[in-house]
């Protein structure tokens, strides 16, 4: 296999519980993934991150795991795990396991037995803290609400959870903990996977008694270490979660010579619809020079050194177009615009399910409606504060996380969109009558179909990988840039507004070889783009 195989791939993530059922249970699962391989080669993709599916209560959707290296029985077996690594494999494309080591289910046997005394030799696989008098050790706060320190009468002693409470925090200080992950990793990398995607891997090197938890002062001696015992050498693709990730941070895990990981997922652009400090349950409007400005940033700061994630969504976040689009009257215009301006940025291009037919947010009624624990605790807390329920729930339908979890919709004239047979585990996002897969196979025009020619375009064309990025400049509505390499030019022109946009860039009348308006022609020395207008031409 290629070295560094993983710049020139596109990846998908795939949504397991989510994604396409085949036993009529309403819930997706592995045959289902197996059973859509086909879809997923025909659109070009050529890895697949899957979210988790070992054995877990499941209080997170899988994220709280209680056994590494078994399969949960709600998506099959270790059978038919390496069936679909196989069958993947046969189609040119990687699987991507999902890596949650910042923490396990609370059912997890290490943390079960952690827990029954102070001196068994799982203790210090988990961060636990005397009491402060009579209180929490401190102040440190839960992502998913509340104290991050949970009192366990047992033993006397408090628990980190950074997350839910029945997430307890894993212990990275203690080389037996890391030990045990290292042989876990290898478990899966001897199945022949395609590498991992780390979750909330910037919580590792953490530090609860200064409160320092991202970024820790050890967190890259630990991934140098974690690289060296087991993906690295192997030609693995590897993709840290990091939050808190700053371009500088990001060369430090990207920076190939360091031997951390391949790259980051980086969350500045997700973030630019929230108030100042306020955190994700408050919302703005997003500015499209900011966004602009800041997706411009990380292309120039990492055109050099370390590689680029490109992403709009994934399962935590709103729906792309319904965030930096418009899931109104401009959805497919709009939908095609973040297509074509992401996809030939440079860097590995990921496309959250259901991101490639224009899926949007799905907006609930009540609280009754809603799934994720992040929003159950986030309505409770609020709740408690007096805040309305109409308040509440107007902000789970622009946030929550339920919004990108609805399941996959596949046909627009079967009972729940071809995803099911039976009542899926969350509900079917009603506009599957207009928006679904079979729909857009069959319409050469389609999002779907944008993406396609995308996906073919980067296998094709060098210089979408490895061209440099610079920004040409424009009004802040507008985003262009060129990328470059030996004499070739291809330059890239997106509306992000609503709004016609006059665009004046001497180059003369082109023919773009991809536009959401279908153009033939265009003068860019005196264009009028239309809203959410966006094409790519070669320049000659
Ligand atoms: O997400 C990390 C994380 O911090 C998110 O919870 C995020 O803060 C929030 O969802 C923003 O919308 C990862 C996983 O992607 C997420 O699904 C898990 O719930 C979380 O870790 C815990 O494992
Ligand atoms: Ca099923």
């Amino acid at each position: 296999m290629e070295k560094d195989w993983w710049k020139k791939t596109v990846v998908y993530q795939v949504y397991p519980k989510s994604f396409q059922d085949s036993n009529a249970d309403g819930i997706g699962d592995i045959k289902g993934i197996i059973n859509r391989l086909d879809y997923l080669e025909n659109l070009g993709i050529t890895a697949l991150w899957l979210n988790p599916m070992y054995c877990s209560p499941g209080i997170d959707n899988g994220y709280d795991i209680s056994d590494y290296e078994q399969i949960d029985p709600i998506y099959g077996s270790m059978k038919d795990m390496q069936l679909l690594i196989d069958e993947a494999r046969k189609r040119g494309i990687k699987i991507i396991m999902d890596l949650v080591v910042n923490h396990t289910s609370d059912k997890h046997p290490w943390f079960i037995k952690s827990r029954q005394d102070r001196t068994n030799k799982y203790r210090d696989y988990y961060v636990w803290r005397n009491p402060v008098d009579g209180h929490e050790p401190n102040e440190l706060q839960s992502t998913f609400g509340g104290s991050a320190w949970e009192f366990d009468s047992q033993t006397g002693q408090y628990y980190l959870h950074q997350f839910s409470k029945k997430q307890p925090d894993l212990n990275w200080q203690n080389p037996k903990l890391r030990q045990a992950i290292y042989k876990m990793m290898n478990f899966w990398i001897e199945k022949g996977i395609g590498g991992f995607r780390l979750d909330v891997i910037d919580l590792i090197g953490k530090n609860p008694d200064t409160m320092q938890m991202a970024n820790g002062k050890d967190l890259h001696r630990l991934l140098q270490e974690m690289n060296q015992q087991t993906f690295g050498g192997k030609n693995l693709m590897t993709v840290g979660e990091t939050w808190g990730a700053t371009p500088e941070i990001a060369k430090l895990y990207s920076d190939s010579q360091r031997h951390e990981l391949s790259m980051v997922f980086q969350f500045e652009h997700t973030q630019l619809d929230q108030q100042d400090g306020q955190g994700k349950w408050s919302i703005k409007p997003i500015d499209s020079g900011e966004l602009k400005k800041v997706l411009n940033k990380w292309q120039v700061d990492l055109n050099k050194t370390g590689w680029n994630s490109l992403f709009w969504n994934n399962h935590d976040l709103p729906r792309a177009v319904s965030a930096f689009g418009n899931d109104g009257e401009y959805r497919i215009e709009s939908a095609k615009m973040l297509a074509i301006l992401l996809h030939l940025m440079k860097g590995t291009p990921y496309i959250y399910q259901g991101e490639e037919i224009g899926m949007t947010n799905c907006p609930v009624d009540s609280i009754d409606e809603v799934n994720d624990v992040e929003s159950t605790n986030m309505y409770r807390e609020k709740k408690n504060k007096g805040i309305s329920d109409k308040e509440i729930i107007q902000l789970i339908n622009y946030r929550g996380r339920d919004n990108a979890r609805t399941p996959m919709q596949w046909e627009g004239n079967r009972e729940y969109a071809g995803f099911s047979s039976q009542k899926p585990w969350l509900h079917v996002n009603p506009n599957f009558k207009t928006i679904n897969v079979a729909d857009q196979l069959r319409d050469s025009n389609s999002i779907y179909n944008t993406y396609k020619k995308l996906i073919d375009y980067r296998k094709k064309h060098l210089l979408v990988v490895e061209g440099d990025y610079s920004l040409v400049n424009t009004s802040n509505d507008v985003y262009a840039y060129l990328r470059e390499m030996d004499g070739q030019k291809l330059l890239v022109v997106a509306n992000l507004s609503g709004k016609n946009q006059d665009l004046k860039l001497d180059y003369g009348i082109q023919q773009p070889w991809i536009s959401n308006y279908n153009v033939e022609k265009i003068n860019l020395d005196d264009y009028k783009l239309r809203p959410y207008e966006a094409f790519a031409v070669e320049i000659h």
